[in-house]
């Protein structure tokens, strides 16, 4: 359950957010990272180094397709579960993604926004967006069980 004041901070954060410049930052970065991670998207291409996934259109659209469901969920944040379920599934019974990595790409998209944000990303602001992440891989994660 979210706060008025929760609400408006997630909103006004998330109106910052670039879903396709952005997306692929965090999706680039989880790929480097976490390297294990590039085995799930074997179509992409070379994904080996930094300037590769930088330079990779189908990291960039993918990292869109990513942020554009993650603004649904945001969009919808008293029914992100729901919002979510028919992704989970997907995501556990065709694409069979280890769930650990949702919580990973939460990471790097926590960092992407810090980092753009600056002063603006306070600890406050984080903490409340470390509460959407949450409930996003919670989400994400229920088609699991
Ligand atoms: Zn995922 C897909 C979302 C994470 C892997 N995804 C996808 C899509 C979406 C998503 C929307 C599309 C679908 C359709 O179209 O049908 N994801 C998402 C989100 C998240 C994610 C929101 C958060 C967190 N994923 C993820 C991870 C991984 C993945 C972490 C790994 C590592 N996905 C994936 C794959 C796919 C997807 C592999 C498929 C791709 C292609 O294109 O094929």
């Amino acid at each position: 359950h979210w706060t008025a004041e929760e609400k408006a901070t997630i909103a006004s954060i998330w109106a910052k957010a670039d879903l396709e410049n952005d997306g692929h930052e965090a999706l680039g970065r989880l790929l480097i990272v976490y390297p294990w991670t590039q085995r799930y998207f074997g179509t992409f291409g070379n994904l080996s180094t930094a300037a590769a996934v930088a330079g990779n259109a189908k990291v960039h659209a993918h990292g869109k397709k990513v942020l554009g469901a993650i603004d649904n969920a945001i969009h919808h944040l008293d029914n992100v579960k729901q919002t979510l379920a028919a992704l989970s599934k997907q995501h556990a019974d065709e694409l069979y993604v280890d769930p650990e990595n949702f919580k990973r790409l939460g990471d790097m998209l926590i960092i992407v926004l810090a980092s753009k944000l600056g002063a603006e990303f306070t600890p406050k602001v984080q903490a409340t967006f470390e509460k959407f992440i949450n409930a996003l891989v919670d989400a994400l994660s229920h088609g699991y069980y």
